[in-house]
């Protein structure tokens, strides 16, 4: 071991000898020539970006000093998001429910009452219009609470008005009644799904036996929800994020499944022309797409799985354009318009720092990479500070406070005490502000980015021959619109890369640098003579605009 360590030493100093030597034959090494200065368009104010943000209610921002998330608390807030070039909040249920997260209601038409009243909705949803922040609320249609009044009356008599509300079969036939088309919307028996009422019946519950699923093939039923979805619609919401779709119908790919929520989304547009829905098929790419066709905006989950992979490990990250246009082809395939609604982590996954081993740079290029992609970005409360969660011991876990400031943090929630973000592991928003190499400064400089240059908002995506880029960890692509032009570079892997551009600029059908535009992470041109060269530190990006 004492010779290995002292070889290493030789080595060391070998290579240490050379560069100096080295420094003295070579007068311009790659990326010493002159630096070329940043220069960043102002933004006129306009939301181009189109960029969501994810508000898990009990836990952004107490505006009553109960401790628990709120509505006047979000309300106090929206400055911050509208600073930020928000443009538009998704709200977790605020229904009544019996559950800390919502997702069981027990009366669609009802605010939780720990959350406000109708009034402090109202004044949220007046407050959004004034920034021009749309909002939309959390639909929760698959299944109610045990608690909700239709289900309390459908379990306790066989002969309730509400019994086919629900999905019942008699506990001791219940493959029977399946395979024999008695229970609307289940084609399979599970065991796990189904739950023992205690009067010789069981009920289906895909999830939890506190949740039991709807009969969505139920006229009643759809009656029900359609008039409660107008109810809010009325309001002033813009429209819905729709939870669990593909459980409508047992069966992700049912025919019936699709045609069910194409007549809720056309119920609805008959209603409201510009209603918006945004639909949660948590699945692969080809079980997603063919709801284009019912749903117009469906979140990609594949291109986010995609990315936290090259990043944690980098070998092939050079590929990651192409696999995110792979998902769009399957999306094309199936619907010829749709909204690809892009994300890092949810409510539902580990934190997007926890995913990529707690490395402050990872989680910065995944910013990057968000806010430069195609797409409509949603952003998870939290994540533009870095919090951090992981969901196995808890979904609780990746749905904590957010951290507004060190101090005395009026508007931080407390309902409860935090297990991985706290003042000592994450540094609360207020001083990220006052710091430019925080994850928050680099969320807050690409999100200005992708307002301001319409090329990143809804530019067309190009990436070139992929095979010739020499470098597997660099990705690299292109962002379009009429004649703006942006390249995007990022460096997925830990070490500095210093790159010509002429190649790349080749590989991309590019004809020349104009203007270095932006970085994180400490990116940089240099010219030297007519040579471009790009020095990207690990976990670095840079946009420059080309010819
Ligand atoms: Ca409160």
């Amino acid at each position: 071991m004492k010779l290995r360590i002292l070889t290493l030493m030789l080595i060391a100093l070998f290579l240490a000898s050379c560069s100096k030597k080295d420094d003295n034959v070579t007068p311009t090494p790659p990326g010493s020539g002159t630096e070329v200065g940043f220069m960043q368009r102002s933004w006129d104010g306009q939301k181009r970006g189109d960029v969501f943000y994810e508000i898990f209610v009990r836990s952004f921002a107490d505006g009553n000093g109960d401790g628990i998330g709120d509505f006047k608390g979000i309300t106090d807030k929206l400055d911050y998001l509208h600073s930020l070039g928000v443009s538009g909040i998704w709200l977790t249920p605020m229904n009544p429910s019996p559950s800390y997260h919502g997702y069981d209601v027990t009366d669609y038409k009802l605010t939780n009452p720990q959350f406000g009243t109708m009034a402090d909705f109202e004044a949220l949803l007046s407050k959004a219009k004034s920034l021009n922040i749309k909002v939309i609320i959390d639909f929760v249609i698959n299944h109610t609470s045990s608690q909700h009044p239709w289900f309390q009356s459908a379990k306790s008599s066989a002969t309730s008005p509400y019994r086919s509300w629900y999905l019942f079969a008699p506990t001791g036939s219940i493959q029977e009644w399946i395979s024999s088309g008695k229970v609307p919307t289940v084609t399979t028996y599970n065991s796990r799904e189904w739950y023992n009422n205690g009067d010789g019946y069981s009920y289906y519950n895909a999830f939890w036996d506190q949740m039991p699923d709807l009969n969505l093939a139920n006229p009643d039923v759809v009656n029900a929800i359609n008039d409660a979805a107008k109810f809010w619609l009325d309001k002033g919401v813009a429209g819905f994020r729709l939870d669990a779709v593909k459980h409508a119908w047992q069966d992700p790919n049912a025919t019936e499944g699709y045609a069910f929520w194409r007549n809720f989304y056309n119920a609805m547009k008959a209603y409201k022309p510009d209603v918006y829905m945004v639909g949660e098929v948590l699945d692969d790419a080809p079980v997603v797409a063919p709801y284009f066709t019912s749903i117009p905006a469906l979140f990609n989950f594949k291109a986010y799985w995609k990315l936290t992979e090259f990043l944690n490990n980098a070998t092939y990250a050079k590929w990651y354009p192409k696999d995110f246009q792979d998902v769009l082809n399957i999306y094309n395939s199936s619907s010829s318009s749709y909204t690809n609604a892009t994300k890092l982590s949810n409510h539902d996954e580990d934190r997007t720092l926890s995913t990529l081993g707690s490395i402050p740079g990872r989680a910065k290029v995944a910013a990057a990479v968000l806010l430069t992609m195609p797409g409509q970005p949603y952003l998870y409360y939290g994540e533009e500070i870095g919090m951090k969660g992981i969901k196995a011991t808890g979904d609780e876990n990746v749905r904590e406070p957010f951290l507004w400031t060190t101090g005395t943090d009026s508007y931080r929630t407390t309902w409860r005490t935090p297990s991985y973000s706290n003042n000592s592991t994450v540094t609360p928003l207020a001083q990220q502000k006052d710091d430019a190499a925080s994850i928050f400064a680099v969320y807050k400089k690409f999100l200005e980015l992708r307002n301001t240059y319409p090329a990143l908002a809804s530019g067309s995506l190009a990436y070139g021959d992929i095979n010739s880029q020499p470098d597997n960890e660099l990705v690299y692509y292109t962002r379009q619109k009429d004649s703006e032009k942006l390249m995007v570079m990022h460096n997925f892997g830990s070490s500095t890369k210093t790159v010509s551009l002429a190649p790349i600029v080749k590989a991309l059908n590019l004809s020349g640098v104009k203007q270095p535009v932006a970085e994180q992470g400490g990116a940089k041109v240099t010219l030297s003579g007519s040579t471009y060269t790009v020095t990207l530190p690990g976990y670095s990006s840079i946009v420059v605009e080309m010819n």
